[in-house]
């Protein structure tokens, strides 16, 4: 389903579908001053040293702070730089003395009782505490970095509700234990064993949550997937072509019309191992996958690499940051020049390029030619609009009400501010940029609450960032005054999360810091910590950021979605309709030998039995079984568990699974349920005689 060249007459429909989508456009901005020294040209270099060195230091400094070394405290940069704030504060083991911080203007509350974790408590605000058998106002759609899931946790509780396997096989789902779920890891999700999963985004229809899917990249393999939000189960893994990482991943709005992928890492197309040291046989893309079949629509190819990206509202824009516009092929050519780019892809004139028939056919894909020499990209309608920014910018957002994408510096520390209605009228794409403030250190991700401000995390300063964007708007480039105030995490985060802050109505009451290191906020459990998730009330703009909970978090969510819980409808038990498999009811179960060697099995489990107490089949058989739950009961789930024969499959109600394995060593077999399902779960069982052949 992946590879696939589309028919083309099917790409025309939706080209034009498409355009359409696109017709509105964003609603007006204030039109803000363009500011020439926007972006800095010439390397930052301070005593010799470049950026690059002074974080690194800074943050081997700040590790060794946390274990108690003194020697480290003494000899931290207190360095005064234009750009770099490094002995400004430092990164404090929870409860101990407020350390020497120069103060900011506009920060408020720094350092609180909880955001310093002084009494070491977790979840302490009653206000926002989820008493026993009351559930959850959100649910939260975390992903799980390289564990290959996605995390399902409700809000404000962060209790975890679930899990779904996505890129990986798990038994307690039985994922990849049933011929359907095992095809779809294998045949299309390549029969890699792990994913990578970043970032999880929740279809949208008019530019809110519509419930249906949530989509997924695969940083390590080059995929996308899909999970079904009525069964929160994942039904499709697409294999993206000419891309090793899709690394950012969204969708065009407000309706979902197309799934993106965003390349990062650059390879040479085809990737064939010839021309492996010319950095023009390499390039990265990015990918529109059509959300309902899956398939991929078109590639763009760009220059420099990509890391992540976020459609405009208007289904018009779409923004990707991205580093390495050296173009270099090792890690050190990679970071050498001290501007990169923001690109802003002009979708309708994507399609328009594809029907003209203007791609080079590459794995079975269209691929157009986005990068900044190509013929595309003059005239009056470019493609893909470079936008430069400072180096290296990482997480980019569209504003809820469409106004602005905004580009986190990484490593720089400002965030740009680009009005996406004036992307498409200036001449000089740098003349987009409106606003650059000057956040902090280490400036990753941006989301947004319901009232104009951005909430941006800082890596390095372990913080994060309250702003209000038309303020940057209004501000001079570099100023520090669009800041409200700066919050403690503990420590150091990634993304950060607002309640529906990708859709054009947030909530704007909370905020999920996902913080990469958790350090000494809970026991101990050896080497490798559990991360850190917090939750902040960030509902009441007088009292601030509110720190109300820590939770431990299995490595290593990297991004989230927040989504209200009207906006999601689960399904209590399977619908027979809902999958290929026939239902197996009581009274037809079947046995029946297909030839010399073959089984088929059809029966079914209900409290406390399945339907044959008893199976024989003879050695080497291939057997397929085919059961069905009976029980429209919710949350009577039985499983049949077959040991030695590496099979267990997890039957909600009501569903059916499939499973085929060859019954090659005689003996007796117990299989079991085991999903524990009644007071006589213990005793659900059913014999299985492998007889010998000869
Ligand atoms: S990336 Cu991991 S913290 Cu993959 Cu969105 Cu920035
Ligand atoms: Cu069925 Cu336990």
């Amino acid at each position: 389903m992946t590879t696939d060249p589309n028919p083309t007459d099917d790409r025309e429909a939706r080209a034009d579908e498409h355009r359409d989508d696109a017709a509105g456009t964003a609603s007006a901005t204030e039109e803000g001053p363009a500011d020439d020294e926007a972006v800095d040209d010439g390397p930052e270099i301070v005593d010799g040293r470049t950026v690059e060195h002074l974080i690194t230091d800074h943050e081997r400094d700040i590790a060794a702070t946390a274990e108690g070394t003194d020697a480290a405290a003494a000899r931290r940069p207190s360095l005064d730089l234009p750009r770099l704030e490094l002995g400004r504060r430092d990164f404090m083991k929870a409860g101990a003395a407020v350390g020497a911080m120069t103060g900011l203007a506009g920060c408020t509350s720094v350092l609180s009782d909880e955001g310093n974790g002084g009494d070491g408590s977790s979840g302490a605000s009653g206000e926002h505490s989820v008493p026993p058998g009351e559930h959850d106002e959100y649910y939260g759609f975390l992903s799980g970095g390289h564990t290959g899931e996605i995390r399902v946790v409700g809000l404000p509780s962060m209790r975890e509700l679930m899990r779904i396997p996505v890129f990986q096989a798990e038994s307690a789902r039985g994922f990849g234990h049933d011929a359907r779920t095992t095809e779809l890891l294998e045949e299309e999700g390549g029969g890699y064993t792990w994913g990578d999963t970043h970032h999880p985004r929740v279809s949208q229809t008019d530019n809110d949550y519509d419930g249906r899917w949530l989509f997924v990249n695969d940083k390590a393999n080059g995929r996308m997937a899909r999970v079904d939000l009525e069964y929160f189960e994942t039904d499709a893994i697409t294999n993206v072509p000419n891309s090793q990482a899709v690394h950012g991943a969204c969708m065009q709005l407000p309706d979902t019309q197309l799934v993106f992928g965003v390349g990062e890492f650059r390879v040479p197309m085809p990737n064939d191992g010839r021309d492996v040291d010319d950095p023009d046989a390499y390039g990265s893309v990015l990918t529109a996958i059509d959300p309902e079949t899956m398939d991929v629509e078109w590639q763009v190819e760009v220059d420099g690499n990509m890391d992540n990206g976020d459609g405009g509202k208007e289904g018009r824009w779409f923004f990707a940051t991205g580093y390495n516009s050296e173009e270099g092929v090792t890690q050190g050519e990679m970071t050498r020049a001290d501007r990169d780019y923001v690109k802003a892809f002009d979708i309708p004139a994507i399609w328009d390029a594809v029907e003209a028939g203007e791609y080079e056919e590459i794995s079975g894909v269209p691929v157009v030619d986005g990068t900044m020499d190509s013929s595309l990209n003059e005239g009056d309608r470019p493609i893909v609009r470079y936008v430069p920014t400072p180096k290296s910018p990482h997480g980019v957002s569209v504003t809820p009400d469409g106004s602005y994408a905004i580009a986190s510096g990484k490593l720089d520390p400002t965030c740009t501010v680009i009005g996406v209605e004036e992307i498409a009228e200036v001449d000089d794409p740098a003349d987009a940029i409106l606003g650059q403030p000057r956040v902090g250190m280490g400036p990753l991700h941006t989301a947004y609450d319901d009232r104009g401000h951005a909430y941006t995390t800082l890596f390095i300063d372990s913080q994060v960032v309250k702003w209000d964007y038309e303020a940057a708007v209004e501000a001079e480039a570099g100023s520090e005054e669009p800041i409200v105030e700066k919050h403690d995490v503990h420590y150091n985060p990634g993304h950060l999360i607002a309640s529906e802050s990708y859709t054009a109505s947030p909530q704007g009451d909370y905020l999920v810091s996902l913080n990469k290191l958790s350090k000494d906020r809970f026991l101990p459990v050896g080497p490798i910590h559990p991360e850190n998730d917090q939750l902040f009330h960030i509902g009441d703009d007088d009292a601030g950021m509110e720190l109300v909970k820590d939770k431990p978090s299995y490595p290593e969510p990297h991004d989230a979605s927040i989504v209200h819980k009207d906006k999601i409808e689960p399904a209590k038990t399977w619908g027979p309709d809902d999958y290929d498999l026939d239902f197996v009811p009581e009274g037809e179960e079947s046995f029946e030998r297909i030839d010399e060697s073959t089984v088929e099995i059809e029966m079914w489990a209900r409290r406390n039995e399945y339907a044959f107490p008893e199976v024989t089949v003879r050695e080497g058989d291939e057997v397929t079984i085919r059961i069905s739950n009976v029980e429209t009961t919710s949350d009577v789930i039985h499983s049949l568990a077959i040991p030695e024969y590496d099979v267990n499959l997890a039957l909600a109600p009501q569903d059916t699974r499939e499973v085929t394995f060859t019954a090659d060593e005689p003996g007796v077999y117990w299989a079991y349920c085991a999903y524990f399902c009644s007071a006589l779960h213990l005793e659900m069982r059913s014999r299985i005689l492998v007889e010998p052949r000869d």
